[in-house]
């Protein structure tokens, strides 16, 4: 018998995912692979583990909760399976830091031990009140099934850590009446109205359309359903995860949740189930009505802005009243089968934690990583003024960059060559996919090949393209991860999204990719889009890592100037 083919192998791993899947029963949002949920497995291949990005030492993590800043400490708590390396089980585990860099691991904080939760705590958020006084909603499933919200308060304000938390008894504080109890999940951190009512709101759905319903209250306590949603938008399905937060017109700094004033534009987010992505609408709150209501720049369905165009899902922010800052906080799962990620004993990591900002030009937000990250770079390389020629590249060399911070600003002199744009080519993602790192272009593709091989069997390609349309240029972002391993995969995408510059303005463009084992988390043109995918090479790890710089249009560009850093590993939840 010869060796079966990579379209073979794909093949019947897709069965096996398929069979196994149906098989299973299918929660809300995640596949349940029960025979696997209790597996115990040494982690096997700890050179793919990520170096420096938030991740427990071994088994399932999902989506973070409650993110939030104590009397000095970040807390992180997250979705956590304590016995296996898929979904199941889950209870908020709990890490704490001083700079969201370094973590150290605390017992969970709440899990499932009352009627009002005993099938599940599933996600929620932490709302600071007057006097500060943290509490958690977080949505509880009972023993019928249903969603509830539920609050938990810490059981001793002078324990610095929080360790730990009380779940009162007057619990559910909201039950699903009038809605579908198994879609109402995932509260937000409230806001105080100009009424001294609290505002919370929590994901839905209404027969195919998104809903994200409305409650207030007085006391936290006795919540009220509202009339009309804050917000709802058709054919969009389940809304998990909404967040919903003001933003600065201008400037870098962040706002409390419960900021008001004159200017101040509102950033709403849902994770809509259907596509497995976060997509966000800038506009307005209309107090008035107590409505939110996008702007006319923004779509408000699954073909709008992300925060990342890349694995990123479930997210949340939080005000940091420390740095002023709004930090948002992003699940990137594993792009891998069930059976892979138990094998590993591992699943699901935190991106780098993002200060949040909106664009000066008011239509979409920026993100960065946060500042604290800069700490962990060591060993640097520089390049400078480095002309690329048209279908040449070079390698980056001096540091190891298996877990490596790169920042370069490619400089482009001539537009003459870009390609056409089509009108139709409105998915970046299809383009990407159509128009790849191999497919040779006018002005681009360029930009970096990460987590290659010395031969280049196995590379990620993280790059820009630009094109011609009537009245404009258009910029492309993308990674092309189609040959990041040997091994055949089965979920491989390509990610792309539009960057939005005046590149013929500007005549450059900058790119940060943070890569760390099996992750690449790019932010492009100073963060205005950003794309991260999980890769698994089996040639490029650790010092077999190379980082090279390409450009595969017909144009020349230059490198102006490049800087990479080693980036060594900080406590991580005591791995
Ligand atoms: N994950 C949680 C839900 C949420 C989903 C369950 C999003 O609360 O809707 O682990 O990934």
């Amino acid at each position: 018998m010869g060796t079966p083919t990579r379209g073979v192998w794909t093949a019947w791993i897709l069965v096996v995912v398929l069979f196994t899947a149906r098989n299973g029963t299918v929660d809300a949002s995640h596949v349940v692979y029960s025979h696997l949920q209790s597996l115990h497995v040494p982690v096997v291949n700890s050179s793919l583990k990520t170096g420096y990005h938030f991740q427990p030492p071994r088994n399932w993590m999902n989506d973070p909760n409650g993110p939030m800043y104590y009397n000095g400490i970040y807390h992180l708590f997250y979705q956590y399976n304590p016995k296996g390396a898929v979904w199941g089980n889950i209870v908020w585990a709990h890490s704490i830091s001083t700079d969201m860099i370094n973590w150290i691991p605390l017992e969970p904080a709440i899990y499932p031990s009352k009627p009002f939760d005993i099938n599940g705590t599933w996600s929620g958020s932490a709302t600071i009140h007057p006097g500060n006084k943290p509490a958690i909603m977080y949505t509880g499933i009972d023993g019928a099934g249903r969603q509830l919200q539920n609050v938990a308060f810490p059981k001793d304000l002078s324990d610095p850590y929080l360790r730990e938390w009380t779940k009162p008894d007057y619990n559910p504080v909201i039950f699903p009446s009038g809605v579908n109890a198994s879609a109402f999940r995932d509260p937000t951190t409230a806001w105080l109205g100009p009424d001294g009512h609290w505002r919370v709101t929590v994901g839905s759905k209404r027969s195919k359309r998104g809903m994200a319903y409305l409650y207030r209250s007085r006391d936290f306590v006795r919540w009220t359903k509202a009339k009309h949603p804050l917000h709802s938008s058709k054919d969009t399905g389940m809304w998990e995860c909404p967040d919903f937060f003001p933003v600065a017109p201008a400037g870098k700094l962040g706002l409390d949740t419960s900021a008001r004033g004159k200017g101040l534009k509102y950033v709403f987010k849902v994770s809509l189930d259907l596509t497995r992505f976060d997509y966000y609408t800038v506009g307005r709150y209309d107090l008035a009505r107590d409505r939110y209501v996008p702007d006319n720049t923004s779509p408000d369905n699954n073909t709008g802005l992300r925060f990342d165009y890349g694995n990123f899902y479930a997210s949340k922010t939080f005000f940091d009243p420390a740095k002023q800052r709004r930090i948002l906080w992003g699940w990137s799962n594993e792009s891998d089968i069930a059976q892979n990620e138990t094998t590993k004993g591992w699943a699901g990591i935190q991106a780098i934690p993002r200060i949040l900002w909106l664009d000066s030009n008011q239509r979409q937000v920026v993100q960065w990583p946060i500042e604290e990250l800069e700490s962990l770079r060591t060993k640097q390389a520089y390049i400078h003024d480095k002309l690329v020629k048209s279908g040449h590249y070079f390698e980056v060399k001096g540091i190891q960059t298996s877990q490596a911070d790169v920042e370069v600003t490619f400089d482009v002199s001539s537009l003459e060559k870009a390609e056409s744009f089509n009108h139709t080519w409105t998915d970046p993602q299809k383009l990407c996919g159509l128009k790849d790192a191999e497919v040779r272009g006018g002005v681009g593709p360029f930009g970096l090949l990460v987590l290659a091989s010395a031969k280049m069997e196995e590379k990620t390609a993280v790059f820009f393209r630009v094109f011609k349309a009537q009245n404009k240029h258009v910029v492309l972002m993308c990674h092309d991860p189609k040959r990041s391993s040997l091994v055949p995969r089965v979920y491989e995408p390509t990610f792309a999204g539009f960057v939005d510059i005046d590149i013929a303005n500007t005549k450059r463009i900058s790119l940060r990719s943070l890569i760390d084992n099996s992750v690449v988390e790019s932010f492009g043109a100073g963060g205005k889009t950003c794309i991260t995918s999980r890769v698994y090479p089996t040639l490029a790890v650790g010092p077999d890592a190379h980082l090279f710089v390409f450009n595969n249009g017909l144009e020349d560009i230059k490198v102006s100037e490049l800087k990479a850093w080693e980036i060594r590993r900080p406590l991580m939840n005591g791995d």
